[in-house]
């Protein structure tokens, strides 16, 4: 259990090559499952698909990732339910995205990702890797664009956050202002 995440990270990822198109077919469960070994889209190929410049390789991650570029004026924003709204759950919420377009995981597309829902989250995750999958990150590898929540009353705070094909946020993150609501 005390195995360094990347150390596993990496051994997960040379395990397995046919995730990625498993991530892309499969439910949001099992995309959660295949989120880590995902991301391994090796950065050389990720390299020769975008531009080879010094500021595409101006920030690698600790992992070598290289992050896909997001154009200027790229945003997302949570559509739907506003800031400070009460609403009952179930929680619809509706996820909008401008100057990009949403593609499944595994999809390697210039200027598209997909939508990851941070719940009461407090501090942002690592942009410089693949995005963690658990309660509070939560994927929609699919390429969904709502999603229905179960959240206990009280207040919570959401926020959304583009990932690439391999579920690795660009440069610049594409991340929604983080809104609070209450749950009655
Ligand atoms: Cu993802």
């Amino acid at each position: 259990m005390r195995i360094p995440f990347q150390r596993s990270l990496l051994v997960a990822v040379i395990a397995s090559t046919t995730l990625l198109q498993a991530c892309s077919d499969n439910s949001e469960d099992a995309t959660k499952e295949a989120a880590a070994p995902a991301a391994n889209a090796p950065a050389a190929t990720d390299h020769s698909n975008h531009m080879n410049t010094d500021d595409s390789a101006e920030k690698p991650a600790a992992t070598g990732i290289t992050r896909s570029p997001a154009p200027e004026g790229a945003a997302a924003e949570i559509v739907s339910p506003a800031n400070g709204a009460t609403v009952s759950s179930p929680v619809k919420v509706v996820f909008g995205l401008e100057g990009m377009d949403v593609a499944p995981a595994g999809n390697e597309q210039d200027n598209s990702g997909h939508h990851h829902l941070l719940i009461d989250l407090e501090t942002l995750p690592d942009m410089g890797m693949p995005l963690p999958a658990n309660d509070q990150v939560i994927h929609f590898g699919k390429g969904q664009t709502e999603t229905e929540l179960e959240l206990e009353p009280g207040t919570h705070t959401l926020q959304l956050l583009l990932g690439d094909y391999r579920h690795v946020p660009h440069e610049p993150p594409v991340m929604s202002e983080k809104i609070t609501i209450t749950v009655e």
